[in-house]
């Protein structure tokens, strides 16, 4: 067992052998200009100055052996899997499938669509492409963690409020504990993110933990 004593709000205990770290939609889409993010009026600076803190904790990850599983938002080319209600509520002007500067928005296999370079997948590394917001919508990442036997997750990436924390909710309920990585994520707006950390940590950690990305490294390595 490792323990990371100042994870907030109390000491966060974790196995490296049944913990798994979960990054969630790194992807060229939020991060970079021209993307989804910045269709919707975003300034993605905030979420590009993440990418070493997430490099970190993925490298830190790799060297303990713990597995790394990356998630993209994207959609089928056709848009089967993409509702109306979603496709409808983005800008106008450049909506989830049109074409975009980097390939259709959202869509796999584009490039935008892609993690970024910087943090790219390693042969072996699950990729779990989501259409909803949450990782345990309408993928196999449930039956993925019971196959390996996990109990504890690492989460990071972006955006704070929507994807992480609705994967963390949905994970939360399904019994693993939580542990977000507080500067390794972030979100198109601060008051956002801050709230989201209060939120999960409150009431005796009604969602989870939270801890720096050299907190959780030093565990890593303990
Ligand atoms: C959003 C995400 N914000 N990955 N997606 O639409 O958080």
């Amino acid at each position: 067992m490792r323990q990371i004593a100042a994870a907030r709000p109390f000491a966060f205990g974790f196995d490296p052998a049944t913990t798994a770290l979960i990054v969630i939609d790194m992807q060229r889409d939020f991060v970079e200009p021209g993307g989804f993010g910045a269709s919707l009026g975003n300034d993605v600076t905030r979420l590009r100055a993440i990418i070493p803190a997430v490099a970190a904790l993925i490298a830190g990850a790799r060297a303990a052996g713990v597995p790394v599983i990356h998630t993209r938002e994207c959609h089928r080319p056709d848009l089967s899997d993409l509702p109306p209600a979603k496709r409808d509520r983005g800008a106008p002007e450049l909506r989830i499938g049109d074409a975009g500067p980097m390939g259709r928005i959202l869509i796999a296999g584009e490039p935008g669509a892609d993690i970024v370079p910087e943090l790219y997948p390693v042969a072996g590394e699950l990729v779990i492409d989501k259409p909803g917001k949450g990782a345990f919508y309408a993928t196999g990442l449930s039956a993925h963690l019971v196959r390996m036997g996990t109990r504890s997750l690492i989460l990071a990436g972006v955006t704070t409020e929507v994807c992480v924390q609705t994967t963390m909710r949905e994970a939360n309920d399904r019994g693993f504990d939580c542990l977000l990585a507080e500067d390794a994520t972030d979100s198109y707006f601060p008051a956002f993110k801050t709230a989201t950390l209060e939120m999960i940590r409150a009431q005796g950690a009604i969602v989870g933990w939270t801890a720096t990305v050299a907190e959780i490294v030093e565990a890593f390595h303990a």
